[in-house]
């Protein structure tokens, strides 16, 4: 037995080191738009979780942090996360392991050695290693249609590249209604803000014209803790008539990633976001309301995790994802995985990268593939001593479900 479970180990090891990943959210790019697509030494050390570690280490104005340039941040950060302190949180440890998986000398700490490597380097060359160390098949990214720059990428047409697919995110229109309205209306639907008349329709040809430009795999927003449905509010509407029709007729997935808590210090930016715990029976109501549709879904407090796999044993239409975030430490997808394994047994998507910066797919994923396969590996040793053994095939299998086919299936439903 014990022999046969050090096999095992290795079995579950190798599968999910081999497996090439679809990584289901990211906010990543392809090299087509331009300067969209972050990578390189500064831009890693300037993610916005290191930001928020630093600045809470500095007595600096906010101000004055996002008036430096993008080194002098880099630097700034590096000093305080690095050198004043040992980088032991998360998102330091993951610089580290970026550094290290592309050969770098970690030890010596030479940021100059760090920013000559990248000098040397194209992007092209550096996708195809980023995808290469990280085992990647395709990242979706998170594409935006109410920020200008991609708009206009999107709009001139764009050579699609087949490893990075489109999500549309729709939180400009949901979250920001009174404000965006009007980029549809010089784009020549006629909606106004009251949603009258046939705003709702044309609210939905919009939907179908960006589905067809983008070609996305699903349609995204970020809600807060505080999300309703039903509402009578701008954003309820827009869901109830226009979101949830267009994603069941043109089979494009409603992904809800529900409680965050925009600009808890809006002096940090993206850094100031926080968390809170939001109402599982929204989720509940909208799988059960709706059962044409299909819904992923992942929350961002712990508190919600357990009853969301609750929620996901009821609803075949809810397919749930990822440890979002503040949720992204090995503690807590350890937590969270076993957890979803014990109610939901393979049928779900332990993880999303969220990466910003391309480095971090390599980090990112090479941390919770070693998190899951300790919790499958457990999962198989349990039902092994009743004298069940997987076979290497069937190891192989299962992987495959948890690191993109099952999201895949759940698509093309
Ligand atoms: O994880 C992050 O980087 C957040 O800032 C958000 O982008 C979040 O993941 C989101 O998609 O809204
Ligand atoms: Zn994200």
């Amino acid at each position: 037995m014990m022999q046969d479970l050090a096999m095992l180990k290795r079995e579950v090891e190798k599968a999910v080191e081999e497996v090439k990943i679809t990584d289901v959210h990211t906010h990543l790019f392809s090299p087509a738009f331009g300067e969209l697509l972050l990578w390189g030494f500064d831009e890693l050390v300037n993610y916005h979780y290191l930001i928020a570690e630093t600045m809470r280490r500095q007595d600096m104005p906010y101000e004055r942090f996002w008036a430096l340039d993008k080194k002098e941040k880099c630097d700034l950060i590096w000093r305080t996360l690095f050198v004043e302190n040992s980088p032991i949180s998360e998102a330091c440890r993951g610089v580290l392991t970026v550094l290290q998986k592309l050969g770098l000398d970690v030890g010596a700490r030479d940021v100059a050695a760090y920013r000559d490597y990248y000098a040397g380097l194209s992007v092209g060359e550096f996708v195809d290693k980023a995808f290469a160390l990280a085992n990647l098949d395709c990242v979706i990214m998170t594409n935006d249609p109410f920020h200008e720059k991609e708009r206009a990428v999107w709009l001139g047409g764009v050579d699609k590249d087949p490893r990075f697919l489109a999500a549309l995110r729709l939180d400009g229109l949901l979250m920001s209604w009174a404000d965006n309205y009007k980029v549809l209306q010089a784009d020549g639907y006629e909606v106004d803000e009251g949603l009258s008349g046939k705003a709702l329709a044309e609210v939905r040809r919009f939907l179908v014209d960006w589905i067809r430009r983008m070609d996305p795999v699903y349609m995204a927003v970020s809600l807060p803790p505080t999300f309703q449905f039903p509402e009578e509010s701008a954003r309820g509407k827009l869901i109830r008539e226009a979101v949830l029709p267009v994603s069941r007729e043109m089979n494009k997935p409603f992904a809800m990633m529900i409680g965050v808590k925009k600009r808890v210090n809006p002096g940090l930016g993206d850094a100031g976001d926080s968390t809170g715990k939001a109402a599982i029976e929204v989720v509940e109501r909208l799988c059960a309301d709706y059962p044409e549709n299909k819904f992923l879904v992942t929350m961002l407090s712990r508190e919600n995790q357990h009853e969301l796999a609750v929620a996901a044993r009821k609803f075949r239409n809810l397919h749930v994802f990822g440890c979002w975030w503040f949720l992204n430490n090995p503690s807590l997808i350890e937590e969270i995985t076993r957890m979803r394994c014990e109610l939901l047994g393979l049928g779900f998507t332990p993880q999303h990268s969220d990466a910003r910066i391309l480095d971090q797919v390599i980090y990112k994923w090479e941390h919770s593939r070693k998190i899951i396969a300790a919790v499958l590996f457990d999962k198989y040793a349990d039902i092994a001593r009743t004298g069940w053994m997987v076979t290497p095939e069937e190891i192989k299998r299962d992987v495959a479900n948890l690191f993109g086919g099952n999201f895949w299936a759940f698509i093309e439903r």
